[in-house]
């Protein structure tokens, strides 16, 4: 094997965002695009010499050439062994299982998550470290730092091997190990949660429904429920991965899961449903009749963990991102256990988890883990969900109604603007970061404004800050708007609008959250002039 040292120059665009840099796939596809940014992470990372590193993707277009590619430039670049899923898929949540399992000293996943895949649609890329976690923002802002300065790359000469069977391979000095994708990770899924006390709800004739939207759980979730747990032949809908995710979008919300909504509210519905998303570290809950925020799954996984046998002992802390509701902030304060609110991203996770400060953590996005592994895991948190049905032997919307008569409800929704005009979104926030000083006291509608600020966050563990995370919104009535920018789009802006009001009275826990936060959703829009600025009337998704 010849190493080849390529010259090139820096590519504008190459910042990471949210999770990784993801971009449009004709954009990824165009060389040296990808090449540089798998170079700036291998030199931002200080080298791969060495090094064993886990390779794997969510399946999409682009995947299996995009692995070729960077398994050449890790062998020139001396990495001594590739561990790669069969088919160069892996899921999310399974990367970072295999990267701690192995003691690996990181990984690339390839994978755009919850956006939509295909030629003309969305690939990504991000570097997670040793600790099977999405790299911190100081080693993201040594990579950017690369890509603005890179002057070469390497390559190998060699083809790389063919990664459709399961074997080890050479490519000149690095191994290429090939594996199950799935079994690993499956056996983590059985050590954590009751397999039988869950075989028997089964048979007992609880019917569930699994969609994996075309997306890279198919697998995960046919081993794990209908061949280990006997779900019923065909309880796992969409399960074959497809480059395009069927041509859908492979994002777990009642928008894009609309099928799964649909049965589940439908007549003879199933008891449980869920979906997991492009690279399987969401995950969506609806029980019949019965849609579950994310925010409250978390409140309601933090209260019953403990009765699946992974969690027997109960937890040393929650985390949640900032925009996620307070619903856990209750049940850790009843618990007596510390409750973090971080930015949003994964990636704050990490440390706390780490560090024993935090076993359980979520996102209002779909998002809930916990210290198995340093990803959201989308399977994982429909196991817990299930081990906690078969043990308390109740329905979605039972086990919901106790927990709000017992903590209140925290009414929430999110409103997503997307593709707005990128000019229109900084300016909405840059005026109301000037305008925040003087919120507090303002009326808008029915509610007055206690206080109002932009997040920031001063890691507990490493003394890092991160700065303009948010603006919130505080009412005196307790109710919240959280203003952001997401960062893992690939056109335009997407404004998100997170709205959220607790309600403790007994007989007004079962309002359509639209209506119970009328009040909340009209403030929102007179602070921040969000129909003026965006043109819009009304939001793209709510979830
Ligand atoms: C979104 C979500 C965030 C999540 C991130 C990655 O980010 O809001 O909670 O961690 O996606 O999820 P943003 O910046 O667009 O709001 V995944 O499953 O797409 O990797
Ligand atoms: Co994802």
């Amino acid at each position: 094997m010849q190493r080849i040292t390529v010259k090139t120059a820096p590519i504008p665009g190459q910042k990471p965002g949210t999770s990784g840099l993801r971009k449009k796939t004709a954009v990824f596809m165009r060389s040296p695009f990808l090449e540089n940014y798998v170079q700036a992470t291998f030199d931002g990372i200080g080298g791969i010499e060495g090094q064993t590193l886990v390779v794997g993707g969510d399946g999409r277009y682009f995947n299996d050439q995009a692995i070729a590619i960077i398994l050449r430039m890790a062998a020139a670049n001396g990495a001594a062994t590739c561990i790669v899923g069969q088919g160069g898929v892996l899921s999310t949540p399974a990367a970072s299982h295999l990267i701690r399992k192995r003691g690996a000293d990181g990984g690339l996943i390839l994978s755009a998550s919850h956006n939509p895949g295909g030629p003309d649609a969305d690939f990504g890329l991000k570097y997670n470290g040793p600790n099977g976690g999405p790299a911190t923002e100081s080693v993201t802002e040594k990579i950017y730092a690369r890509t603005q300065d890179i002057s070469e790359y390497r390559i190998a000469d060699a083809d790389a091997p063919d990664i459709g069977q399961i074997g080890t391979h050479a490519l000149g000095p690095m191994r290429v190990e090939v594996i199950d994708p799935v079994s690993d990770y499956a056996d983590l899924m059985e050590s954590l949660f009751d397999f039988d006390a869950i075989r028997a709800l089964l048979r007992s004739g609880f019917r569930l429904r699994f969609d994996a939207m075309h997306a890279v759980t198919g697998p995960y979730a046919s081993e794990i429920l209908e061949n280990r747990l006997g779900a019923a032949a065909g309880s796992v809908v969409n399960a074959t991965p497809s480059p395009d995710f069927g041509g859908g979008h492979p994002d777990p919300n009642p928008i894009w899961a609309r099928d799964l909504m649909d049965t589940m509210y439908g007549p003879d519905a199933p008891d449980f449903g869920a979906a997991s998303d492009g690279d399987g570290d969401r995950n969506m809950i609806v029980g019949r009749g019965c849609y579950v925020s994310p925010s409250d799954s978390l409140a309601v996984l933090a209260d019953l963990a403990h009765l699946a046998p992974g969690y027997a002992r109960g937890l040393k802390g929650v985390a949640r991102s900032m925009p996620t509701s307070g619903a856990v902030d209750r049940v850790a304060q009843a618990k007596g256990i510390a409750c973090y609110e971080t930015p949003t991203g994964w990636k704050f996770f990490g440390n706390l988890l780490d560090a024993g400060m935090a076993s359980l953590c979520g996102e209002e996005s779909a998002g809930t883990g916990s210290d198995h592994v340093r990803e959201k895991d989308g399977l994982w948190a429909v196991l817990l969900w299930l081990n906690i049905l078969a043990i308390k032997n109740t329905s979605v919307a039972q086990l919901m109604q106790a927990h709000w008569a017992h903590y209140g409800r925290n009414y929430y929704s999110r409103h997503d603007y997307e593709e707005v005009d990128a000019e229109a979104a900084n300016a909405l926030i840059r005026d109301l970061t000037t305008a925040l000083p003087g919120l507090a006291g303002q009326r808008f509608g029915a509610l007055e404004v206690a206080q109002a600020d932009e997040f920031r966050y001063d890691d507990p563990v490493d003394g890092s800050t991160a700065r303009s995370q948010g603006i919130r919104v505080f009412f005196t009535n307790g109710a919240r708007v959280v203003f952001r920018l997401s960062g893992t789009g690939t056109a335009g802006a997407t404004l998100r609008v997170y709205l959220e009001r607790l309600e403790t009275v007994p007989d007004a826990l079962a309002e359509d959250p639209q209506t119970a936060l009328a009040d909340v959703i009209a403030a929102a829009d007179a602070i921040a002039g969000i129909t003026a600025r965006t043109g819009r009337a009304q939001p793209d998704v709510i979830t």
